[in-house]
């Protein structure tokens, strides 16, 4: 057994909030099994933070025109606060542009660099003349050459899912200043992974193969590919600046100092004592991750931790899948997502709902798609039809028989033992599928702990007994009672606000797990506290709410994918330039074809001011009989001009897309004629 857990969940980027894909991918798993350990008195650390480096971090941040820490101290307290009140039990939650962090990434680097651990390498990358700096694949853009995409990042193309390199790239165009990159020597550090491949393979295929099937089969394909020299250092302004001499305008790439951020994290929490958590072969080190994050935490951060020497590696990277919702993949960009700090002010009190249904159905061996529909489900006939309902009778009818104090145990049936010793056996079986990182399998068992106590009073049915024999009634509700408490402790890990909340009717506190399985968690003559629902049944209307929610997101997503290619937007003009147009809504009192033209409508309209003529090319789009008697929008002091032979004074505006697709601006309703548009 080890002496000690050291536990690690992915840094999220704090470039935006966290999602039930996260949670359900890593955040819950790792709580649980942080929680598991401490109640059976563990020796436990479990460090978070917040990963705040890397391009899309300044990408996000000269989209909005604020600075890159103004993004990551936004969506860094955002993310922090939202774990703490989900019940995310970290021993810390810091942040990788912490003093600290960049004194730990520069050391690890300086001591690989100066045991001669990197190849330095000269390679031609893309460079912006015009901005002066060179561009990160994410800094470039061009057409996709596998699909077409004109839109596709250097590193990847986000309509069809291909991994690229800048130069793959069609037209390739700066995402900085939309000019033309040119070619430029640089030089970088590389670790050279291909040193590591031996020691890997050794390390994980013959050593871990107890490793969940998907790391490991990821580990093996990278591995059986071939490993390459990987570049640890950036030309970028945003980062962990590369401490070694002639290095200006180079930073530690985001992937090589968000790992250490885990040993940063650590030594901020526990200045003192750190390096035993990181550097004695009796602490158990585990990666909770996302399946994206695979090769970074089992290639190349052991590979790291190897060339440095001084570290333990990892003994288990318990990785889970994706999560979908509602059938499609979540999108933080096309806000297709559940987002926590939303679902927490929206569904107050529902915590422990969201943390069931995320590890009941969480992506462990495969992706898995979360419904809102579902989600009721779960909530109405698990928690509130099983779990809720067994704790609540037991309470109840202690309650109306006993006037809330646990009875004593009197005779036992040879039921009664049969069904007691059953209780044992679920404890190990939530222990195991725990340890071997199979929470669903958990939650499950553990459940089945709730199912066995219903059937208990549904077999003995101490109602009517009680008209009886009042000392057989007392066994019953004895037992039913030390159930329950078996339960707040079983459940604890996963559902940890419900089970507090239960021990609070239960009118006890501390809980171990080494108690659990016994019937002596409780004793005759205990008094309980008065008994309130531990779930409440969500009606439609809340579920509806949500999947409502979603809609106008997926509405809004439509048209912004039919149309990925709009024209891009214009310098900026001034107030002033804007006033200077005089735009007003008027009616078409009257419509002629041009003669001799296809595109041609001459209108005459009714302004407010005047009665005008004005010629206006939408006969494509509209008859004349679909137009009069509409009111349309007029910019009403465009200097005149002949059309035609007509003098048309004004332009009648519309909206194109970039099919060529025109349609006319309309008031949302009734508005005089001459109304002013500004
Ligand atoms: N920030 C990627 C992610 O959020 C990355 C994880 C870092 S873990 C050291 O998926
Ligand atoms: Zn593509």
């Amino acid at each position: 057994m080890y002496k000690r857990y050291l536990i690690t969940s992915a840094l999220p980027y704090a470039n935006g909030p966290v999602h039930i894909g996260h949670l359900a991918g890593v955040y819950i798993p790792a709580d649980i099994y942080a929680r598991y350990l401490r109640l059976r008195g563990r020796d436990v650390v479990f460090i978070g933070g917040s990963d705040e480096h890397g391009v899309p971090i300044t990408i996000k941040a000269r989209h909005l025109g604020v600075s890159p820490q103004d993004v990551v101290d936004k969506y860094h307290n955002l993310i922090k606060d939202s774990f703490e009140r989900f019940g995310i039990t970290f021993d810390i939650y810091s942040r990788t542009t912490s003093r600290i962090h960049h004194e730990t990434a520069s050391e690890f680097f300086r001591k690989l660099y100066n045991d001669g651990k990197f190849i330095e390498q000269t390679s031609e990358q893309f460079y912006d003349e015009g901005a002066g700096q060179f561009l990160a694949d994410r800094y470039i853009i061009g057409t996709c050459p596998k699909c077409g995409f004109e839109k596709a990042y250097g590193d990847q193309c986000e309509s069809c899912g291909s991994t690229l390199s800048p130069n793959e790239l069609i037209n390739p165009k700066s995402a900085i200043s939309g000019s033309i990159p040119v070619m430029r020597q640089t030089s970088h550090w590389y670790l050279p992974l291909d040193q590591y491949q031996d020691f890997l393979e050794d390390w994980i295929l013959n050593n871990h193969k107890e490793w969940k099937t998907n790391v490991y089969g990821q580990c093996k394909s990278w591995l059986d590919q071939g490993l390459q020299p990987r570049a640890v250092s950036r030309d970028l302004a945003w980062g962990v600046p590369i401490p070694v001499e002639g290095a200006e305008g180079k930073v530690l790439y985001v992937w090589f100092d968000a790992p250490i951020g885990y040993i940063s994290n650590t030594k901020e929490l526990l200045p003192d004592t750190w390096e035993m958590y990181w550097k004695d072969a009796e602490t158990k080190l585990v990666h909770f991750i996302g399946k994206d994050n695979i090769v970074f935490h089992c290639i190349v951060f052991p590979s790291m931790l190897k060339a440095h020497g001084d570290f333990i590696l990892p003994d288990n990277v318990p990785a889970n899948e994706f999560l979908n919702l509602e059938n499609d993949k979540i999108s933080t960009s096309g806000n297709w997502a559940i987002w926590l700090h939303e679902y927490l002010d929206e569904l107050p009190g529902k915590e422990d709902v969201l943390r069931y249904v995320l590890c009941a159905n969480a992506p462990e061996t495969k992706d898995n798609d979360f419904t809102w529909k579902d989600f009721q489900t779960r909530n109405n006939s698990e928690l509130v039809a099983v779990l809720g309902n067994f704790v609540n009778r037991a309470l109840i009818l202690t309650q109306k028989y006993f006037d809330g104090k646990v009875p004593e145990i009197n005779d036992l049936t040879n039921y009664d033992k049969e069904m007691i010793a059953e209780i044992p056996v679920i404890r190990q079986e939530v222990e195991n599928s725990i340890e071997t990182f199979k929470f669903r399998e958990a939650l499950k068992k553990a459940m089945d702990l709730a199912r066995l106590g219903n059937k208990y009073l549904a077999d003995t049915e101490p109602w009517k007994t009680a008209k009886t024999d009042m000392n057989r009634v007392e066994t019953i509700l004895n037992i039913a009672l030390q159930i329950s408490a078996n339960l707040s402790i079983i459940f604890d890990p996963f559902l940890p606000f419900s089970m507090k909340k239960l021990r609070r009717m239960l009118n006890i506190d501390a809980i171990e797990w080494d108690k659990l399985g016994t019937l002596s968690l409780l004793s005759g003559g205990h008094q309980l506290a008065v008994p309130e629902l531990l779930f409440d049944k969500i009606e439609d209307d809340i579920i509806d709410a949500q999947i409502n929610k979603l809609q106008v997101t997926k509405k809004s997503n439509i048209s912004v994918v039919v149309h990925p290619e709009s024209a891009p937007p214009k310098e900026t003009v001034l107030y002033d330039d804007f006033e200077k147009m005089d735009i007003r809504i008027v009616t078409v009192i009257n419509t002629e074809r041009v003669p001799k033209t296809d595109k041609l409508l001459k209108l005459t309209v009714d302004t407010g001011i005047d009665t005008r003529t004005v010629v206006s090319g939408i006969a494509e789009f509209y008859k004349p009989e679909d137009i009069t008697g509409k009111q349309v929008c007029l910019l009403v002091n465009l200097a005149p001009r002949k059309i035609k032979g007509i003098e048309s004074q004004g332009m009648i505006l519309m909206a194109k897309d970039a099919s060529g697709k025109m349609c006319l601006m309309q008031p949302s309703e009734i508005i005089n004629n001459g109304a002013e548009i500004g």
